[in-house]
């Protein structure tokens, strides 16, 4: 029996072009600055978010806890959204090793933050209060099911933050998914960000490696922080070439992945006892909730007896996410299989 893992897009493996690439790359010590395939895919990704320069780092947790760092001094305050990734997933690393308070702002459906909450979440000057100096936006949004920012929302954020002596991160793990969806260059989304982070080993199925992205005299210093992370690599281009094969071939594929979604979304629309708990099918994410009768545990260890993984997190709702390893057979297949699993509960609960 195949497993259809839905897990996360963080299961693709590399393709058989990237292994190669792996194998052929070019090498040097990238600590002094002498990996060619580092250095190559570092501009690439700077050119593609219209950013001076790129610091290849070893995750996005890395990028994210990096740029943090680099934007604010021990005791300054950030603000990101409570549903935002840095805030549930990444070990609290901004205030365990950046020294931040983070404060939070709620994010809507879609991932976004209301202007107003973000103006009056600001602190003024006073000498009761830390200096906020850096707001954070997620984009595709995860825990919001992969919801997409617009250009005109990040503009309009920035516009509010660069105003008020604040600058912008924006975590963008799922940035391609971003622009897929909206048909629109990543420049776009990216052109009044201080700083923006995407990485390779989600939809792009490239193995490790996430790329932060900024001005040039910002990534001259995050490379000193990457390095007091214990990020320095040395030859790291072996897989940096993945990377590049990653950005040159797979972000126009992310479209297949949205179909996949909306495919599967739709399908369990129409299965007794589960309910989507989200609006629209905007990537890759599908988030779905069981009818209360149905128990989440025996639902979720049921599944994954019948060969069909979702993520299950916080009481949460679960978590499908589709990608390249995925086919849209695999994704009837998981249908059939969930139905017969949520079939299976019912009768057994109606016993
Ligand atoms: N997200 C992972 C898990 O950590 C939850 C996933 O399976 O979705 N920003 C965003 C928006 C992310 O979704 C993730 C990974 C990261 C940052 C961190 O990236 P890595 O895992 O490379 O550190």
């Amino acid at each position: 029996m195949k497993v259809i893992d839905l897990r996360s897009d963080t299961v693709t493996h590399p393709t058989p072009e990237m292994r190669k690439a792996m194998f052929e790359a070019e090498v040097g010590d990238d600590v002094y600055g002498e990996d060619p395939t580092v250095n190559r895919l570092e501009a690439m990704a700077a050119e593609m978010m219209g950013k001076e320069a790129a610091l290849f780092t070893t995750s996005g947790t890395q990028s994210n806890l990096t740029a943090v760092l680099t934007h604010t001094k021990h005791g300054d305050e950030i603000i990101v959204g409570d549903e935002a990734h840095m805030l549930w997933y990444e070990m609290g690393g901004a205030a365990a090793l950046g020294g931040v308070t983070i404060r939070t702002v709620s994010n809507d459906r879609r991932g976004r933050l209301s202007l107003d909450d973000i103006d009056r979440t600001i602190r003024a000057k006073d000498i009761h209060y830390p200096e906020t100096r850096l707001l954070c936006l997620e984009n595709t949004h995860n825990r919001c099911g992969g919801t997409v920012l617009t250009p005109d929302y990040t503009n309009e954020v920035c516009d509010l933050a660069h105003t008020r002596g604040l600058k912008v991160y924006l975590d963008g793990a799922r940035i391609f998914n971003a622009t897929v969806a909206l048909g629109v260059s990543a420049c776009t989304l990216t052109q009044n960000v201080d700083s923006v982070a995407l990485c390779l080993s989600k939809g792009l199925s490239a193995p490790v490696g996430s790329l932060l992205c900024g001005s040039k005299d910002f990534i001259e210093r995050a490379r000193k922080f990457r390095k007091m992370l214990g990020g320095g690599m040395r030859q790291a281009g072996v897989i940096a070439a993945a990377g590049i094969v990653a950005l040159e071939t797979m972000v126009e594929r992310l479209a297949e992945d949205h179909n996949n979604a909306r495919r599967l979304a739709q399908g369990l629309t129409n299965i007794e006892g589960i309910t989507l708990a989200q609006d629209d099918i905007p990537t890759n994410i599908v988030m779905f909730d069981l009818s209360p009768e149905l128990s989440v545990a025996e639902f979720f260890k049921s599944l994954e007896r019948a060969g069909v993984k979702v993520g299950l997190r916080d009481g949460r709702p679960f978590r499908a996410v589709t990608h390249r390893m995925v086919s849209s057979s695999d994704i009837d297949e998981a249908l059939i299989r969930i139905e017969a699993v949520c079939r299976r509960l019912r009768c057994r609960t109606s016993e």
